[in-house]
């Protein structure tokens, strides 16, 4: 079954390409289709986000949609950037601009800065929804480190690792992570219907 992924975010492409490779599914992602939509994520929590895009790209496409919804909750500063996490410094914002704003943010809290991340995966195509969660606990660092992934990834340190998300192979975050996690799960889901 072919599968677009509603996601203008290469990272996560990449690592959820890795997941579904070896199955019936093949995944395209909006890139591939050469399509470049911002759709306006309006809802407040991640499942109703990762919804919205799920939605928005079936009804241009009226094929079968994956999207992902997904964010970072730190303990300490309350649950932020949560929602908010891709544009946490601003609109256009890059995601070194995102790491010094929680970096500043944390200093005035003593370590150990648990978080986790979050990501809300969701199926949709116009009958079937299947939604799916997974997440990954650990902790922030404030000295950034590493170079793969996207994202929050070189100041995260997942529990049970002394390496960053950023200093891991996507394999090796493909092992563990909360995409990973979710959409693992829709996999096998979709296998069944
Ligand atoms: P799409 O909406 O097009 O999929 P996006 O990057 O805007 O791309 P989200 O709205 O789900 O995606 O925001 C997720 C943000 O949370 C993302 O931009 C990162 O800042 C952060 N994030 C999520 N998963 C992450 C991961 O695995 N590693 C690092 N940061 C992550």
């Amino acid at each position: 079954m072919k599968i677009i992924f509603a996601t203008q975010n290469k990272g996560k492409a990449k690592e959820v390409k890795a997941i579904f490779a070896n199955s019936p599914f093949k995944i395209i992602s909006l890139y591939g289709l050469g399509n470049e939509i911002e759709i306006e994520e309006t809802g407040s929590t991640f499942q109703e986000n990762s919804f919205i895009k799920a939605k928005a790209i079936f009804d241009i496409y009226k094929e079968p949609v994956i999207a992902d919804d997904s964010g970072l909750e730190i303990e300490q500063l309350d649950g932020r950037p949560g929602v908010y996490s891709a544009r946490y410094a601003g609109e256009n914002c890059t995601f070194d601009d995102n790491n010094l704003k929680v970096i500043e943010e944390l200093k005035k809290f003593p370590e150990p800065h648990r978080a986790k991340f979050i990501s809300y995966a969701v199926f949709y195509d116009g009958k079937n929804r299947i939604e799916t969660i997974g997440e990954l606990h650990g902790q922030i660092i404030k000295e950034p480190r590493g170079t793969n992934g996207f994202g929050y990834d070189p100041i995260f340190i997942p529990d049970g690792f002394d390496s960053t998300l950023a200093e891991l192979s996507l394999e090796e975050k493909n092992k563990i992570s909360h995409r990973a996690k979710s959409f693992q799960k829709l996999k096998e889901a979709l296998a069944r219907i």
